[in-house]
């Protein structure tokens, strides 16, 4: 019987590109390695040929991506003796900080936007124990009061403004290349603060160049922490393209929105965090911005679920659905190569998903003849 190495997380299996020592103590909980789905059955019905690649970020330990940058801030937080950490956060961000705390033995403090968070990010900040502060005000104002607070307070900020968020989040892209042996042609990410799209960008600069060489552009990214190890295997870079929901787009409006709104709560922000680097993304990929509609994106998230069998929460399902509609239009041409970040997983919001559910619950009696017309009724 041979023994397959026991995957111990993101930072053990990158060491040598992450800002972390040798005597570093690791926070992990087993993050990173998702899978990379081939879409079988989407594809056929778009006007062009193309391959649509999902990399599956909903199962992350707290089932999310941002399992990738918190193992890295949080494990640089308990190393520079950090007691506390704090982040504002439409959800995720919170689940997620609550969860390495916990982990690490140290205080989270999380604000989210009162009655704005999805049921399930909201069970799991709750049970990791995290102190969970409510805010009157959405996540916009969650963010200007962590950064204030944290200029007096001895909590370490864990929002992607921290740069070790960004270095743990890089890793999807390296793992991406590794499978397919090369960058895909566009990689279509949901935007919310914009720290994803420009971690994905470091992470395919850094394969992309010369061994040893520092690529001044993605450098540019990493306030001085990345730890370049070099080593390529892929030229290229893909063009990378942003989607926001259309009630919260400030890169479409081209400035910061005062009021965001959609049915995709995780990525309701009006005052990205990134916003400089997205646009220095968008430039140097020479990939673009759009937006969904509320109508797509639910659109987008039942349609893989029902043909794929792939659950991803509101928020995720914008990537697709622009993909969708940037493939048949034209703008993404045939035979192109795609990848889709899925960021987070369905059962983070269920009121969502059963509230747009169009399958009927049917009610029998414990009884053979219920249970036969039940089939016979619904077989395809
Ligand atoms: C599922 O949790 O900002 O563009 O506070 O949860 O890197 O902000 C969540 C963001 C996309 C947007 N998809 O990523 C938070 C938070 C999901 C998300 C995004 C988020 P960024």
């Amino acid at each position: 019987m041979t023994f397959r190495k026991r995957y111990t997380g993101l930072i053990d299996h990158y060491r040598d590109r992450l800002p972390v020592h040798d005597d570093t103590r690791i926070i992990s909980l087993g993050e990173g390695n998702t899978p990379l789905i081939k879409l079988h059955n989407i594809p056929d019905t778009l006007e062009k040929d193309v391959d649509i690649y999902v990399k599956y970020e909903g199962l992350n330990p707290t089932g999310s991506f941002k399992d990738r940058g918190m193992t890295m801030a949080v494990t640089k937080a308990v190393e520079e003796g950090s007691k506390a950490i704090i982040c504002a956060s439409t959800g995720n961000t919170s689940a997620s900080a609550a969860a390495y705390a916990a982990r690490a033995g140290i205080t989270a403090f999380v604000l989210i936007p009162d009655g704005k968070i999805a049921q399930g990010k909201l069970a799991q900040a709750m049970m990791e124990g995290a102190v969970v502060l409510q805010v009157n005000g959405n996540f916009d104002a969650g963010m200007r009061l962590v950064k204030e607070v944290a200029e007096h307070a001895p909590v370490t900020i864990v929002n992607s403004i921290n740069p070790y968020r960004l270095q743990g989040q890089k890793t999807a892209a390296f793992e991406i290349i590794e499978e397919l042996g090369r960058a895909p042609d566009y990689h279509c990410l949901p935007v919310g603060n914009a720290g994803n799209i420009t971690a994905h960008w470091i992470g395919y600069s850094e394969y992309a160049c010369a061994d040893g060489d520092k690529v001044t552009d993605a450098c540019a990214f990493c306030n001085g922490v990345c730890k370049f190890a070099g080593g390529s295997i892929v030229g290229a870079r893909p063009k990378m393209v942003g989607y926001q929901a259309s009630g919260s787009a400030p890169f479409m409006r081209g400035e910061m929105v005062d009021n965001p709104e959609t049915v995709a709560t995780a990525i309701r922000i009006g005052h990205p965090q990134s916003w400089d680097y997205a646009w220095k993304v968008r430039e140097e990929s020479d990939g673009w911005f759009d937006e969904c509609t509320d109508e797509e994106i639910l659109a987008a998230q039942k349609l893989l679920a029902e043909k794929e069998g792939i659950f991803c929460e509101p928020a995720s399902a914008a990537s697709l659905a622009g993909a969708m509609r940037d493939v048949n239009s034209g703008k993404i041409p045939e035979n192109s190569c795609i990848v889709c970040t899925l960021t987070g997983h369905g059962l983070k919001d269920p009121d969502t998903a059963i509230k747009q559910s169009t399958r009927p619950v049917i009610s029998i009696e414990a009884k053979m003849d219920q249970v036969k017309t039940a089939i016979l009724d619904n077989l395809a």
